[in-house]
């Protein structure tokens, strides 16, 4: 908590008692206690500090305030408290974060020392943590609380036993300025009610379930009786104590496992087909690997209605669900009846795979599908990787996901940003050829029959480094963003742009379900832009305002000169049949190489190609 001189709240006023506790009890030697202790007058030995610290107590009080904490603001007077008006202010003048007090100072001068153990009720299990981890854990809670709405002056009730992720709780809730109110994990229902009444708290911690002695205790249940009569409460964050489900309602956020929030008994629905690697690792060998229950799906997400996909939610009661941004379009065409129709309560984590997930795609997947309460992680990953190499991780927990944005490496993986020269980039802000910096067990360890082929072209172009092949950004935060293949950066006019930045862009138009942009050769510019541009069903439009308001979009967004040269309004777009725009079948279009189009056997309706040479023709 950033805390003002004279307006400590009970997180400060704790910390601070603890502090001089350690104090006075430990040292003998009073300078080895407290050094400047050596230099005051009189005072060598604890007895005559005793004293000092009473007759000349400003003076001690700022010289521990000063030695033993660090400051964000030094105070300019060290107190100003007439007991007989009941007027108590400290450190006027002061700030400073408890939880920068209890973690980071440590963390800079022993990043490694155990900053906990925590004694399990399981006899001799005892986990340590460290202060970095335990630093790591408090800023992703925080993180987390802050993306959740917990404002600076908020009270979060915290309902958990002793455990790690209470004290991360504690100290994230400091961390924002929100106060909080721990609730002993042995209160009743009425009891915690009233305690989170008292408090006005809109947030609750706690954990599924407790054990003590050996028993179970049902903790979240407890909380669930309690919250009925607690109209503030919209949210309750839920972490696993042990393995065993609980029931999960409209207001409760998960808090763990990684990327999908998979728990035992969960019904997780991957609906790639298993010709495709996603369908491999997601659909077979992942969730049975992991003991859990798989959905195969064999038809199309528009039969026979575009609520296919919703109405499975409903029926199997599906908790996860996976997909390709390319689908999400599609229904998004189809506007937001058919998934209205459907209960979607038992989801819980919602996937996208394959390319670039717009943001207007992302935003409706969130906010319309998943009712803005099931985390949407886009996860970058190729056949190459075998699983998800980069993806946020919501349960971790793992405060942001950004639309649009594949966020963070996921365990044991290291991406990379090189240059144009082959040189590591190692700032934020900024793009690169994407490669994984060292290798991990799921990685593809040859092509079969063509070992040369995989050496050439995943580790040669980048020495001692895998080359993915597709371009990423990183953002100051450091969240990675997958920009496209590197074959689809076009230069226009000596600007150098992915195609799918200028597709985001064009999708964000009202009336725009999808589009795909080419590059193609132009006599001034060096290339031009070609858009295909597929149109909503559901709204009725003039192409001529579509096109005035693409290219006011893609002015104001990116530049001027990504505005289309052409744009060709389609019905469709040519994809492969696990979703992927083929834009090598539409650059050939727009250059008339038609004898050229190549192998079309993974094209999921070859006739769209003849309805886009058509459209080329009308266009020009
Ligand atoms: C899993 C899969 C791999 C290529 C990959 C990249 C693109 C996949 C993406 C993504 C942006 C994502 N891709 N996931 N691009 N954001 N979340 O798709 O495997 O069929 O081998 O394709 O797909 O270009 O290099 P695969």
């Amino acid at each position: 908590m950033w805390l003002s001189g004279g307006r400590m709240a009970s997180v400060g006023r704790q910390s601070f008692g603890s502090c001089f506790r350690v104090l006075g009890r430990r040292g003998c030697n009073t300078a080895a206690v407290m050094p400047e202790a050596a230099g005051f007058e009189g005072v060598s030995d604890r007895s005559d500090l005793q004293d000092f610290s009473v007759c000349s107590s400003d003076s001690f009080w700022a010289a521990v305030a000063r030695q033993r904490l660090s400051w964000i603001r030094p105070f300019h007077t060290v107190q100003d408290c007439d007991l007989s008006q009941g007027r108590i202010r400290w450190f006027e003048g002061g700030k400073l974060n408890v939880s920068v007090n209890c973690l980071d100072r440590h963390v800079h001068t022993c990043p490694e020392r155990v900053a906990v153990i925590w004694e399990r009720d399981e006899p001799k299990s005892e986990v340590k943590l460290s202060y970095r981890q335990l630093l790591e854990m408090t800023c992703r809670l925080g993180n987390l609380l802050r993306r959740r709405g917990v404002k600076k002056g908020d009270c979060v009730t915290i309902y958990m036993p002793p455990c790690p992720l209470a004290v991360a709780s504690m100290l994230a809730c400091a961390r924002i300025g929100a106060a909080h109110n721990v609730v002993f994990a042995g209160f009743s229902a009425d009891a915690l009610a009233e305690r989170i009444r008292d408090a006005q708290s809109s947030t609750v911690i706690t954990v599924n379930q407790g054990v003590r002695g050996g028993k179970v205790i049902e903790l979240k249940k407890t909380v669930d009786a309690a919250i009925q009569s607690c109209p503030t409460v919209q949210q309750v964050f839920v972490a696993m104590r042990t393995e065993n489900p609980v029931v999960m309602t409209a207001k409760d956020v998960a808090m763990e496992e990684y990327v999908f929030s998979y728990h035992d008994g969960d019904v997780f629905s991957c609906v790639a087909d298993i010709g495709w690697i996603t369908g491999h690792s997601y659909s077979v060998y992942g969730p049975l690997a992991n003991g859990g229950t798989t959905v195969l799906f064999e038809s199309t997400p528009i039969y026979p209605d575009p609520g296919r996909y919703w109405e499975m939610v409903q029926r199997l009661k599906i908790n996860q669900f996976y997909g390709a941004p390319t689908a999400i379009r599609l229904l998004l065409k189809y506007g937001d009846k058919w998934v209205h129709k459907y209960d979607r309560s038992t989801l819980k984590t919602l996937g996208s795979v394959g390319e670039p997930i717009n943001t207007e795609a992302w935003e409706w997947y969130h906010r319309v599908v998943g009712q803005g309460r099931c985390p949407v992680v886009d996860t970058w990953w190729q056949t190459e990787t075998g699983g998800i190499c980069i993806a946020p991780r919501p349960a971790d927990p793992d405060a942001e996901i950004v639309p649009g944005m594949a966020m963070r490496p996921f365990f044991g993986i290291k991406p990379v940003l090189m240059d144009t020269e082959g040189k590591v980039v190692t700032s934020n802000d900024t793009s690169g050829a994407l490669c994984i910096a060292q290798p991990w067990p799921g990685m593809a360890r040859t092509i079969h029959n063509d070992p040369q082929r995989f050496t050439e072209t995943y580790c040669q172009p980048y020495p001692g480094y895998f080359f993915t092949g597709d371009g990423a950004y990183r953002s100051k935060e450091g969240y990675y963003q997958i920009t496209g293949r590197l074959d689809d950066v076009i230069n226009v006019s000596g600007h150098r742009i992915g195609t799918a930045e200028i597709e985001d862009v064009l999708n964000q138009c009202s009336a725009v379900a999808e589009s795909a942009v080419i590059g193609f050769s132009h006599s001034i510019k060096g290339q031009g832009i070609y858009a295909f541009v597929v149109l909503k069903k559901s709204i009725d439009v003039q192409e001529a305002d579509v096109t005035r308001q693409i290219n006011d979009m893609a002015s104001k967004k990116i530049a001027k000169y990504a505005c289309p040269d052409y744009i060709q309004f389609a019905q469709r777009l040519p994809k492969t049949r696990s979703g992927k725009i083929m834009r090598r079948v539409l650059r050939k279009v727009v250059d008339s190489e038609l004898e050229g189009l190549g192998d079309l056997s993974t094209l999921d309706d070859p006739e769209v190609v003849q309805e886009i040479i058509q459209g080329h023709h009308d266009l020009l």
